[in-house]
C-alpha cells in the first residue's frame, strides 16, 4: 500500500505540470483534418464539428487523456503573419474565428503542440491551436495567401493572438445540437461546457490529474520517453526500502 502512494506521488509531482495561461496573448496556429460528426478528445458532440473547433496543445489543454480544463472554452484566434515562410507573409485583411475547443493536440517531442510550463515550441510560443480545417464552416480559401509571390497557398503554421471569449460568440451558440457532450458516452469520460468560465461547477476537471495519469508521451523516442517512468519507479522503491 505504501509503495503504491509513493508511486502516485512521485507520478504526480513529476507530470502536472499543466500551462496556467493568460486569457490573451500570442500562440501558433496549424490546422488538421477532423472527419465531420466525429467526437474528438473532449466528446462534444458531432454536431460541433459543424461550426469552428480547434485542438489546443496537450500542456495547456491540460490533461493527457479524454477532457481536460480547456474543453468547450471559446477562443478568438486572429492571424497575424505566416510563421514557416520566407518573408513571412503579412495579410492585408484581418482574419478572425471563435473557436470551440473540443480536441487535445499531443504532446510530443518536437511539433508545434510540445510546449510545455518550462519551454515554449521554437517559435517562442508555448500554446499551439490546432484548427480542424477546412470544415463546413471555413471553407477551404479561408486562410490568406498570395499564390503569385510564394508559389503555394497553404502556409501551414501562422502567428497568431487568442484570447477567452464567451462562447455565446461562438458560431454554434444558437444549435443546441452542436452544445454540451455526447449523451451515450459514459459521463465519466466526456465533458464539454457549453459556456465555461472556469468555475469547478461548469468547467472541465482534468482527467488525467483525477486518474492519476502521466501526459501520453507515446510518440517520443522509447528512450526518452522511458526517463521518467524509470526514475518514478526508482524514487518509489528507494522509498519504499527506507520508510519499511
Ligand atoms: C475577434 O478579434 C477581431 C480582431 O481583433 C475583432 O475584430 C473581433 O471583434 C473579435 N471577436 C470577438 C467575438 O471578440
Ligand atoms: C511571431 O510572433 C511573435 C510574437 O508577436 C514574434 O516575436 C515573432 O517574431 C513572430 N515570428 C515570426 C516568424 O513572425
Ligand atoms: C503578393 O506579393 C507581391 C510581391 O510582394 C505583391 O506585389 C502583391 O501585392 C501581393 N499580393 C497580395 C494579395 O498580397
Ligand atoms: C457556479 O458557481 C458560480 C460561483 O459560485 C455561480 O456564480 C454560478 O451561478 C454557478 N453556475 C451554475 C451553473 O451553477
Ligand atoms: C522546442 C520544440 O519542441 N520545438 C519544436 C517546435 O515545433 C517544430 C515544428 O514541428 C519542431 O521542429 C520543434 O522541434
Amino acid at each position: 500500500m505504501r509503495l503504491f502512494i509513493c508511486i502516485l506521488m512521485y507520478t504526480h509531482l513529476a507530470f502536472a505540470q499543466w500551462i496556467d495561461y493568460p486569457d490573451e496573448g500570442t500562440a501558433t496556429l496549424t490546422h488538421y483534418d477532423l472527419p465531420k460528426d466525429y467526437i474528438a478528445a473532449c466528446g462534444c458532440t458531432g454536431d460541433s464539428t459543424h461550426y469552428p473547433t480547434a485542438a489546443l496543445s496537450q500542456m495547456a489543454y491540460g490533461s493527457s487523456a479524454a477532457f481536460g480544463p480547456a474543453c468547450g472554452y471559446c477562443f478568438n484566434l486572429t492571424l497575424l503573419n505566416s510563421y514557416t515562410s520566407t518573408p513571412p507573409f503579412f495579410p492585408t485583411v484581418t482574419k478572425s474565428v471563435v473557436v470551440k475547443i473540443t480536441d487535445r493536440c499531443p504532446l510530443s517531442e518536437g511539433g508545434w503542440c510540445s510546449g510545455t510550463e518550462d519551454k515554449p515550441n521554437s517559435s517562442g510560443q508555448y500554446l499551439n491551436f490546432d484548427l480542424a480545417y477546412p470544415s463546413s464552416y471555413i471553407k477551404d480559401g479561408w486562410f490568406p495567401s498570395n499564390v503569385s509571390y510564394y508559389g503555394y497557398t497553404d502556409f501551414g503554421v501562422w502567428n497568431i493572438t487568442y484570447k477567452v471569449v464567451s462562447c455565446t460568440h461562438w458560431a454554434g451558440w444558437n444549435n443546441a445540437a452542436a452544445l454540451g457532450s455526447v449523451a451515450y458516452l459514459d459521463s465519466s469520460s466526456v465533458c464539454c461546457p457549453a459556456n465555461p468560465t472556469g468555475n469547478s461547477n461548469d468547467t472541465c476537471p482534468s482527467y488525467s490529474d483525477h486518474n492519476g495519469l502521466a501526459p501520453d508521451t507515446t510518440t517520443d523516442d522509447a528512450f526518452s520517453s522511458n526517463i521518467p517512468t524509470l526514475t518514478t519507479f526508482v524514487l518509489a522503491f528507494v522509498t519504499f526500502i527506507l520508510f519499511n
